[in-house]
């Protein structure tokens, strides 16, 4: 009786909320309430330093800055995730408020079944054109169309315009230069002129772009063919950034490849369309020489951009990776830092050769998947999600349809989340109500790197048909492993708690009610949800997940 009113209740109120939840929606929602993401520091662990150690913890990469006045405004890619292009402000480059997405809109960002987790967004670049006072977001929907730019007269709307695709853009990683005269112009990373003479043989192309049609006009220019020195077969030019200052033309890229071996370096021109020669100091930003068993490391930096501040100070913004062993393994996957820019001989410096960049524990960062009637600004799904398969009721507690789609299906499963941002954390949630009805229901906690690597931890039913707590971790290469644990009142509210201990283990406990906390029988190892393993551009997702159709 008690489930069948509560139950009831939850269908109007789910209808209240998103007008779609209709009687004859007989899927089963499982209720969450309490959730809760606390970053544990570390015994011992000092916070951060205030600069920038990571300026955006958690899966945040490719970071592209641009100021207008007293506000900048910082975009990051979002992969396979809707929305996308996570979309931040600052007034001060220390303190970011989040602004929600750029892509928000299902006809902005079309992410279809079976996209690869690691396709999809890719490097999304802002700019702003004093000369129609307008903003620009340019960027790549990679393995479904290519490069494409909306635009916004003012980012904190969250009102941006369809895509315009430019199909004369090839490559990833497109960038818009506005210049001085009025024109503009759209450099990316793109194939090699010819045939590739190497592993990750790129180039960075010009096109010139008139921002009143907007239409990429007259013929591309090759500006860099293979990297600083293709002598030595750099792979991987991408990330391009132009920049005019004082009489010259600067062009900054990343080479090397977005992982241990990645860099920033420079070129400089007297004109926009070259030719582009390597500056005299190069990288410009590296770790890659240093101990990768060095404490809190900072590893895989790259991919910058500049921006000056109203004081004439430069910094650079940056992706890195804070690893939690000296394998390289991590949890929250690339983040954005931040650091200062020194000029030296005229041209700008980020990092000197020498020098080691240190990440620690941040302060809690983001700890609500909801509140107040509507989802976090952080919150986002995989792929497109198919309908309302969620509700945020007014009681604070949030419905999630227990779908038919599997984690493994490849689709928009029933899943919603935000960004790990430590690798040490407690993730918790009380699930009020979900009645299992076969071992293929379920509903609970879920770390997710990608289709094939992720956790979850539910209630669900065993083969005899009793309520059991059950933890499934799976991974590449068969990987599976499941472990459960009977509950003795199938009825009570469950409280499910997932601690990463900041060495690459998670360990999962559950209490019945008010009861006191039992711990599952196992850990996992947090290598099975790494971007190493994966071999994915992504972190590791934190959120709910409901299914009859198992993982
Ligand atoms: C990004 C490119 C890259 O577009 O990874 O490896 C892509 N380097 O710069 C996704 O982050």
């Amino acid at each position: 009786m008690k489930n069948t009113v509560l139950f009831a209740s939850l269908l109007a109120a789910c209808a209240m909320v998103l007008g779609s939840c209709s009687e004859e929606d007989e899927a089963r929602f499982a209720v969450f309430s309490d959730f809760n993401y606390r970053v544990v520091m570390p015994d011992g662990a000092e916070v951060a330093s205030p600069d920038w150690a990571p300026l955006l913890p958690g899966c945040y990469p490719d970071p592209s800055i641009v100021r207008v006045g007293g506000d900048y405004y910082l975009v990051n890619s979002s992969f396979a995730f809707f929305p996308g292009v996570p979309i931040w402000h600052s007034n001060d480059l220390r303190e970011w408020e989040r602004l929600g997405y750029v892509l928000n809109r299902r006809e902005q960002l079309d992410l279809p079944d079976s996209l690869r987790i690691s396709g999809g967004i890719y490097a999304p670049d802002i700019s702003y054109n004093p000369a129609n006072e307008t903003f620009y977001v340019i960027t790549t929907l990679v393995d479904n169309g290519g490069t494409f730019y909306v635009t916004s007269k003012d980012p904190k709307s969250g009102r941006w315009s369809d895509p315009v695709w430019l199909p004369e853009v090839g490559g990833i990683d497109p960038s818009i230069l506005f210049d001085t005269d009025g024109k503009a112009y759209i450099v990316n990373n793109d194939r090699a002129p010819g045939e590739p003479l190497y592993e990750g043989h790129c180039s960075i192309r010009l096109h010139d772009f008139d921002w009143r049609t907007g239409k990429v006009v007259g013929e591309e220019t090759v500006l860099v063919d293979g990297g600083v020195d293709i002598s030595k077969k750099p792979g991987w030019i991408e990330g391009p950034h132009l920049y005019h200052v004082g009489d010259k033309y600067y062009l900054m890229c990343a080479e090397g490849g977005t992982e241990f071996n990645h860099s920033e370096v420079l070129f400089e021109s007297t004109d926009p369309k070259g030719p582009y020669k390597p500056c005299r100091i190069n990288p410009i930003l590296t770790q890659r020489s240093l101990d990768p068993s060095r404490p809190d490391p900072v590893s895989c930096t790259g991919h910058a951009d500049l921006v000056e501040d109203q004081e004439g100070n430069w910094w650079a913004v940056f992706l890195g990776v804070r690893p939690y062993d000296s394998a390289g393994n991590d949890i929250m996957g690339r983040e954005t830092f931040i650091h200062p820019v020194s000029w030296r001989g005229g041209q700008p410096v980020i990092t000197d050769a020498d020098e080691v960049l240190v990440g620690r524990a941040q302060r809690e960062f983001e700890s609500s998947l909801w509140a107040d009637g509507k989802l976090s600004p952080y919150a986002f799904f995989i792929r497109n999600p198919q309908g309302d398969f969620y509700g945020v009721n007014e009681d604070g507690t949030l419905n999630l349809k227990a779908s038919e789609i599997a984690l493994r299906d490849r689709k928009s499963p029933s899943a919603i989340g935000i960004w790990a941002t430590e690798n040490s954390f407690d993730l918790g949630v009380t699930l009020d109500d979900f009645t299992p009805e076969s071992t293929s229901d379920i509903a609970g906690l879920l770390l997710y790197q990608d289709d094939e690597c992720n956790v979850v931890f539910g209630k669900t039913l065993n083969s005899y048909g009793d309520a059991v707590a059950r933890v499934v971790a799976r991974s590449k290469n068969g990987y599976h492993v499941e472990f459960e644990e009977k509950l003795s009142d199938s009825s009570a509210p469950l409280r499910l708690q997932i601690r990463a201990d900041g060495e690459g283990h998670y360990s999962f406990r559950f209490a019945e009610g008010d009861g006191e906390y039992r711990d599952m029988p196992q850990t996992v190892d947090a290598s099975i949800l790494s971007k190493l393993t994966a071999c994915n551009f992504t972190g590791t997702m934190i959120g709910l997940y409901a299914s009859s159709a198992e993982i």
